[in-house]
């Protein structure tokens, strides 16, 4: 017979002494977690947060003391999010780093199926090395490393050079799908020349008989600083979206999707004075301010951000952006991976 047709519900001791006899055999009951595993709305334990570039510099140019990239392998420091310590990512599904890389030094070329973004922040003289391309960095260059291509970097130059990466790291560990190899030599043979691949893919031309798919990533390994000024810089006399600004997206010229996968990345304009209406969406993204200053209201949490300072907005929180002076922000999140999974959202208020 059914206890609880007659008897009161059972005890919670009586529940709990259940839990305990059915956890050696590796069994948990769903109705303690439901509500945690399938909330109303997202709920990340990451939280709003701004990096300063000052201190950022201060710190990584001391790290430039305690250690060769040679020997760091990638001479980073990590932007953990204040709600995730310790998991080495900035938000749920996205890695944040700045690099620095001195006058002489060479990070070793490797490759792994981790996809990697940069975006060149501070000094000149570097370059990187994609499959055997180099591009010279240059401060607000959007340069890629798609999953499993070879990439080294190394500084010529004589003052130290500074950039943000952006990686899908604790996507690629969630799915189980991580690889990683080191190349035969510290440095890549240069197989072409550099500006070969913007050439070939980059000027709304393509080879003839050149076809790629939607997951395919772009050949287009650089988007110059200069291109992207020009485009933003083009459509500035327009009207701003009310909750974006002006807003672009970098992407696969042969496709139209977004350069990697895995990550969408920016470009965004708001005229001096402009504050955007309220907006939120279901990709958590990390802004880089790349020219003036302003201030992001997400939720109840207002960040004052400058030059070259980094900050995080986690999803589904409302986000007000206001420029004091006129701003270019750069940004990227795990927007693509959700499209093509039919689970991103947005609401403009
Ligand atoms: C990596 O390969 C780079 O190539 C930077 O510069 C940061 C963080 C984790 C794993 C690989 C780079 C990285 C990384």
């Amino acid at each position: 017979m059914n206890r609880m047709t007659h008897d009161a519900v059972p005890a919670q001791a009586e529940r709990r002494a259940f839990y305990q006899r059915i956890d050696p055999h590796h069994l948990t009951p769903l109705w303690e977690v439901l509500s945690a595993l399938v909330p109303k709305t997202p709920s990340t334990r990451a939280q709003a947060a701004l990096w300063s570039y000052p201190q950022l510099r201060d710190y990584l140019m001391e790290a430039g003391r305690l250690i060769s990239a040679a020997e760091a392998e990638r001479r980073v420091l990590i932007l953990e999010n204040p709600g995730l310590r310790g998991q080495s990512r900035i938000t749920q599904s996205l890695y944040a780093g700045l690099q620095l890389i001195l006058p002489g030094e060479v990070a070793p070329a490797h490759r792994h199926t981790q996809s990697a973004l940069r975006l060149v922040v501070d000094g000149q003289g570097a370059y990187t090395a994609v499959d055997g391309e180099r591009t010279t960095m240059r401060r607000g260059d959007f340069i890629i490393t798609p999953a499993w291509t070879f990439h080294d970097h190394g500084n010529e130059g004589d003052e130290p050079v500074i950039w943000l990466d952006g990686l899908d790291i604790p996507l690629v560990e969630f799915l189980g799908a991580g690889f990683q190899e080191k190349a035969g030599a510290e440095v890549q043979n240069v197989a072409r020349p550099e500006g070969d691949a913007l050439a070939r893919y980059g000027h709304n031309m393509l080879p003839v008989d050149f076809a790629q798919t939607a997951s395919d990533p772009t050949r287009v390994f650089v988007y110059p600083y200069t291109q992207t000024r020009a485009a933003l810089d083009g459509i500035a006399g327009g009207t701003p979206d009310p909750h974006l600004g002006f807003k672009l997206r970098y992407v696969n010229p042969a496709t139209g999707a977004s350069p990697m996968p895995t990550i969408g990345a920016y470009a965004q304009q708001l005229p001096a004075g402009f504050e955007t209406r309220s907006y939120r969406c279901t990709d958590s993204s990390i802004y880089l301010c790349l020219e003036g200053e302003g201030a992001a209201q997400v939720g109840d949490t207002t960040l004052n951000f400058g030059l070259n300072d980094i900050f995080v907005v986690p999803s589904w929180q409302p986000l007000q952006l206001q420029a004091g002076r006129a701003c270019t922000l750069f940004s990227y999140s795990d927007r693509p991976v959700q499209q093509v999974l039919g689970l991103w959202r947005e609401q403009r208020e």
